[in-house]
């Protein structure tokens, strides 16, 4: 059912807003996201290695057809370094691996190179905000003291080792590692990471620290780096398992009513709160499992089940089961949104990601059930004629649509679905490693001198 609901996603998207970023699904029109600047056809970028996974060859082969004539990098725009990264140059790295098309390895590596601007700060850490032309870099104006966002410079490592692998130029791998050192060298408060770091100064901003927004994939991406680097990346591996004790003492916390979650940390005091994107962790302890110490495989896969039960209860315990963006954990509730503004879904991936490890992790068949409850409630109240919409409020009894099929619903939502249906032995862990936006990148063996090396 996946594989219909990506042709339905994709047919309209081709229909309405061909080479344009996202579809309106409701007014069947393009929808343009400043994260892109000028950049074009984000959707296409995004879905190209889901469509190669689903075998729809007509489809891919348009796709790809479209990045080689259509997909332009010289223009003169301020983008997102992270949304650019793990979209675009994530998603042309997948399909240069999956496909061994040329054009995907040559546009990544261009892309690249046009991002490498954004570390010009006096630290190395880099901007949010890039012009791709001029090369100039700024914060977002909203983050605190001037700083750069760790789910943003924490979330580029992943795709620029594979950079310099595919280009044989070790400056993109330098600069991630830049920031690595200059993490290091911090002093971590009770051991966590705020989600703010001047690249001036090079000093903390705020004390707040999140699995969630903000936070979130820096972790995913310690795990990952140690997993792709066959695990050779020893400070990686630390990093993370440090990170995820922290985490432990300090953020994870068991309701009255018996449901784990992951809190917020705002200066020593803990918001009881839990956002949609912090549900990834569950399935981020699962990974981590094995990489744990001895004693302790058992208890990250616990973890990771206990975030996943959590976070179907948030599906669970609204009208449409759909989860909503934040659910509380205070005020006499549990797993409920409280706030009007935290009521929505925009086809987020994150709960069905979790299903997906934890499937494949420890073949429980709950995970597929949770994973076709959310099938049917996606096809029963997202699925419109022109393609997947958000919803406003997942507590009402009638949709008030959003107008938005965002790309990720392309790369990551309806991929997980499918690989959650699938066997395992469809792009294996052992081999593959997802990027934040759900991109496979192989992993790098040791003994893995050939660089066109192409395991599926
Ligand atoms: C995606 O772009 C990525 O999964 C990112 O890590 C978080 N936000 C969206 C999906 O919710």
């Amino acid at each position: 059912l996946s594989l219909q609901m990506m042709k339905h996603a994709w047919d309209n998207y081709k229909r309405y807003a061909w080479g344009l970023n996202e579809l309106k699904p409701i007014s069947k029109q393009g929808h343009s996201s400043n994260l892109f600047g000028n950049i074009q056809g984000a959707t296409i970028v995004d879905a190209l290695d889901t469509l190669y996974i689903m075998e729809m060859k007509e489809e891919f082969k348009e796709a790809k057809e479209w990045v080689e004539k259509n997909l332009d990098f010289n223009v003169n725009a301020e983008i997102s370094v992270f949304e650019v990264n793990i979209r675009f140059v994530g998603g042309l790295l997948s399909a240069y691996y999956l496909s061994g098309e040329e054009v995907f390895r040559k546009k990544a590596v261009e892309l690249g190179e046009k991002l490498l601007p954004a570390f010009n700060t006096p630290t190395g850490i880099p901007w949010a905000l890039l012009n791709i032309k001029s090369g100039i870099g700024r914060n977002w104006p909203w983050a605190s003291g001037g700083s750069s966002i760790l789910a943003e410079f924490g979330t580029l490592h992943l795709e620029f080792v594979h950079l310099s692998h595919l280009s044989g130029n070790p400056v993109f791998a330098e600069k991630v590692m830049n920031i690595r050192k200059v993490l290091n060298r911090l002093d971590k408060p009770e051991g966590l990471y705020p989600n703010y770091l001047n690249p001036s100064s090079g000093q903390w901003g705020q004390h707040h620290v999140s699995i969630g927004g903000l936070g979130d994939s820096f972790y995913e991406y310690l795990l990952k780096a140690w997993l792709m680097s066959d695990k050779t990346d020893e400070d990686g591996k630390k990093m993370y398992y440090d990170a995820v004790q922290a985490i432990e003492t300090h953020l994870i916390r068991k309701s009255s009513g018996g449901l784990t979650y992951i809190a917020e940390w705002k200066g020593g005091l803990l918001e009881h709160k839990m956002g949609h994107l912090t549900c990834f962790a569950g399935g981020m302890f699962a990974l981590g499992a094995d990489g744990a110490p001895s004693d302790k495989t058992g208890h990250h896969i616990e973890l990771g089940a206990e975030i996943a039960r959590t976070c179907h209860e948030s599906y669970d315990r609204t009208r449409m089961k759909l989860g909503p963006e934040a659910f509380r954990f205070d005020g006499g509730v549990e797993a409920i949104a409280t706030r009007q503004n935290e009521k929505y879904y925009i086809l987020r991936p994150e709960v069905i990601e979790t299903y997906m490890y934890m499937w494949r992790l420890t073949h429980d068949p709950k995970y597929r059930e949770w994973g076709w409850e959310a099938v049917e409630a996606l096809e029963k109240h997202c699925r419109v004629d022109g393609g997947y919409s958000g919803i406003r409020d997942v507590y009402n009894n009638h949709e008030s649509h959003d107008d938005v099929q965002q790309s990720f619903f392309l790369s990551e939502t309806l991929k997980y679905l499918y690989l959650l249906f699938s066997e395992d032995d469809l792009l294996p862990f052992e081999h593959w490693v997802f990027n934040t936006e759900a991109h496979p990148l192989p992993v790098l063996h040791k003994d893995d001198g050939n660089k066109e090396e192409n395991q599926k």
